[in-house]
């Protein structure tokens, strides 16, 4: 370069644009006692917004709690977690009451959400029928997660499929609410079918 030349313009490294991760809302559901709570809780990066309350005598007539003598709380309105999955994309979740009575819910946690995951108790299939004929007849792309309470699971899968009547793209899988990977996996598998649905 002459000394006449003009210098040559300073290439200054555009500012990458940080941008916040997409929020993507998703919601775990199932009926009474199967471990949504204790899902969202395992996965959740916040300290979770939960709305527990005790279960009086009453209600422990009414509910089945001979699988879950521990429990003493329930979920009267809806559980918030986060996670974020990596830098794009962030889940927010929502878990639903478990009891029936609290079925008015519903429509209104899983406004806006791309998928959930159902949480089902093999020894309770009865209680999760609700919650898989909500997520079909809505359309709304679900997984089926199997809790395996005390680690084990009393069906086969197969098995879980047939009772449940959930047709072969609908994923079904064995989890551990209580185990963080376990709780991620699912999610994932969640995601993963709303971003089909969406072509994504
Ligand atoms: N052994 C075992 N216990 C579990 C597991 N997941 C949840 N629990 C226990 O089962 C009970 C029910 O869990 P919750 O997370 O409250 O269930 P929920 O589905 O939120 O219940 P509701 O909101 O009342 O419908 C609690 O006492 C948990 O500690 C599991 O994978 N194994
Ligand atoms: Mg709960």
């Amino acid at each position: 370069m002459t000394p006449t030349e003009p210098a040559a313009p300073v290439a200054t490294a555009p500012v990458a644009a940080v941008r916040p991760p997409l929020p993507v809302k998703m919601v775990i559901a199932g009926g009474f006692g199967v471990g949504k709570t204790t899902a969202v809780g395992s996965i959740s990066e916040i300290e979770p917004l939960t709305t527990e309350a005790a279960i009086t005598e009453v209600a422990a007539g009414v509910d089945d709690l001979s699988h879950t003598p521990s429990k003493t709380t329930t979920t009267v309105a809806m559980d918030f977690g986060c996670i974020t999955i990596d830098p794009t994309l962030k889940l927010y979740l929502f878990g639903t009451p478990g009891q029936e009575r609290f079925g008015f819910m519903w429509d209104d946690i899983v406004e806006g959400a791309v998928g959930g995951l159902v949480i089902v108790d093999t020894r309770r299939l009865d209680d999760c029928y609700a919650a898989v004929d909500y997520f079909e007849h809505r359309q709304i792309p679900f997984a089926v997660a199997v809790n395996a309470f005390d680690g084990k699971v009393e069906h086969t899968l197969e098995e879980v499929r047939w009772a449940l009547d959930v047709a072969e793209r609908v994923p079904l899988i064995v989890f551990d609410a209580r185990e963080r990977g376990s709780v991620r996996d699912a999610l994932l598998v969640v995601l993963e079918l709303a971003l089909e649905r969406t072509g994504g």
